[in-house]
C-alpha cells in the first residue's frame, strides 16, 4: 500500500476519515508484559534505545496487539542531549538524570558534530521498523519519527532531570535570554539534522514533543517554543515539502492557535484542552490529535466509553487522529487498550 493510502498520513494531510485513525503516545512501554520481558534483560534504557534489533522489536509490539495506525519509533526525547555528548542516565524509579547546564561553558561543551554518528543506531531502528511493518503485513501503519521540542529538551538539560515546575529553566529564560536563546539555537539545529536523518531512514511523519511548552508566559512561549518550532518546520519543508508534521505544545492552552499558524499539519491536544475551544483556535485544515485522559484507560468500562464517545462526537467531520492527552501510564491494563481501539473503530 502506498503512503497515500495510509489513513494516518491522509488525515495529517487534511482529509477527514471516519472512524478516525488511532495511535497512543507511549504505546510501547511498561504496561505491556512483552516490553517488560525485554526491559528485564536490558536494564540500561539507553542500551535499549541504541540496540536496533531490540528497539525495532518494542516499536512493533503494540502494533501486533492493536494494529495501530501509527508506529512511533522507540527512543526518547533525551537521546538528543545524549548524542550531543551531554551526560544522561536513567535511574530506576527516578527517571532521567543529566548534569545541570547553567552557563556558557555548558553550551560550549555540546558537540553537534557528534550527533550524526551517535544517532546512527536509531536510524538503523527506523529502517528496521519500516522493514518489519512491511514484512508483518501492517501495510496501513505509518511510521512516526520524533524529537523533543527544543524548549522541553532544554528544560531537562538546565534542570538536570525531571521537575514539577522547571524553575531553574524559567529563571534562566527570563534572566539570561541570550544565553538561553543560544542553548535553544544549538538544540534547534541539532533537532533539524536529527529529524531529516529520520526522514531519510524512512520516517513517514514527524512529531515534536514539547511537553513543557505550557509553563511559559505568552511572550516567552513565542520566543522559546514557537520560534524554534517555526525554524524546524521551515527547514524540513525546504527538503520535504509534504512530510506531515505534528506538534504537541502540551498545556499550550490559548497559545495553540499561534503555534498552529507556523505551518504544522496537526496539533496534539492535551487532556485539559476543551475541544470547542480548540475548534475555535485552530484553522479547519490543521488536524487535531488527542486528547483522552490516560487515566480513563486505566479505569476502563463505562467511564472509558463515555469519555471516548464525547471526544468522537466533538471531532466528527474534521481531520482528527484519536490519541491520548499525554502518554499511556504503566498501570494500564492491556485489555483496556483493546476496549479503546474497539470503541474508536466502531466510530
Ligand atoms: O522502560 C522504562 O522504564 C523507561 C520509560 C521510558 C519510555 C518507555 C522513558 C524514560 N522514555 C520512554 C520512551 C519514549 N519517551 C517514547 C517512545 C515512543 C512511544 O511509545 O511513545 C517517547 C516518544 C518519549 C518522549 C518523552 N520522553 C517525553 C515527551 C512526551 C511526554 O511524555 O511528555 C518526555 C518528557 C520524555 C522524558 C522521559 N523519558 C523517560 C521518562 C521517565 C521521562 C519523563 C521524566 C520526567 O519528566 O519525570
Amino acid at each position: 500500500m502506498s503512503d497515500e493510502t495510509k489513513p494516518l498520513l491522509r488525515v495529517l494531510r487534511g482529509e477527514t476519515r471516519w472512524p478516525p485513525p488511532i495511535w497512543l503516545m507511549r504505546q510501547a512501554g511498561r504496561y505491556l508484559p512483552e516490553y517488560r520481558e525485554i526491559r528485564a534483560k536490558v536494564p540500561d534504557f539507553i542500551a535499549l534505545c541504541t540496540t536496533p534489533s531490540l528497539a525495532t522489536e518494542v516499536t512493533l509490539q503494540p502494533i501486533r496487539r492493536y494494529r495501530f495506525d501509527g508506529a512511533i519509533l522507540f527512543s526518547d526525547i533525551l537521546m538528543l542531549p545524549w548524542a550531543l555528548g551531554h551526560g544522561l542516565a536513567y535511574k530506576e524509579g527516578e527517571g532521567p538524570v543529566l548534569p545541570p547546564l547553567r552557563d556558557a561553558q555548558g553550551i560550549a561543551a555540546l558537540r553537534p558534530e557528534r550527533v550524526a554518528d551517535a544517532v546512527a543506531p536509531i536510524m538503523e531502528t527506523v529502517r528496521g521498523v519500516r522493514a518489519g511493518l512491511a514484512r508483518e503485513g501492517f501495510n496501513e501503519t505509518a511510521l512516526i519519527g520524533f524529537a523533543g521540542g527544543p524548549f522541553t529538551v532544554a528544560c531537562y538539560m538546565v534542570e538536570g532531570g525531571g521537575s514539577r515546575d522547571f524553575a531553574a529553566t524559567r529563571v534562566m529564560a527570563y534572566r539570561e535570554p541570550a544565553l538561553f536563546g543560544r542553548l535553544l539555537e544549538v538544540l534547534t539545529e541539532a533537532t533539524i539534522s536529527y529529524l531529516l536523518a529520520q526522514i531519510d531512514a524512512g520516517a513517514e511523519a514527524l512529531m515534536l514533543f514539547d511537553s513543557w511548552a505550557g509553563i511559559l508566559s505568552p511572550p516567552r512561549f513565542r520566543t522559546c517554543v514557537i520560534a524554534p518550532t517555526q525554524r524546524i518546520v521551515a527547514r524540513i519543508r525546504q527538503r520535504h515539502a509534504t512530510i506531515p508534521l505534528i506538534g504537541f505544545p502540551r498545556l499550550g492552552g490559548s497559545m495553540i492557535g499561534e503555534y498552529a499558524a507556523i505551518g504544522i499539519n496537526a496539533v496534539g491536544l492535551d487532556t485539559s484542552m476543551k475541544l470547542a475551544v480548540a475548534h475555535h483556535l485552530l484553522p479547519a485544515n490543521v488536524a487535531m490529535q488527542g486528547n483522552l485522559d490516560p487515566l480513563a484507560v486505566v479505569a476502563g468500562g463505562k467511564a472509558l466509553a463515555d469519555e471516548t464517545h464525547l471526544i468522537l462526537r466533538r471531532m466528527r467531520g474534521r481531520p482528527f487522529v484519536f490519541n491520548l492527552g499525554h502518554g499511556i501510564v504503566p498501570q494500564t491494563p492491556p485489555a483496556h487498550v483493546a476496549e479503546l481501539t474497539d470503541l474508536v473503530r466502531a466510530g
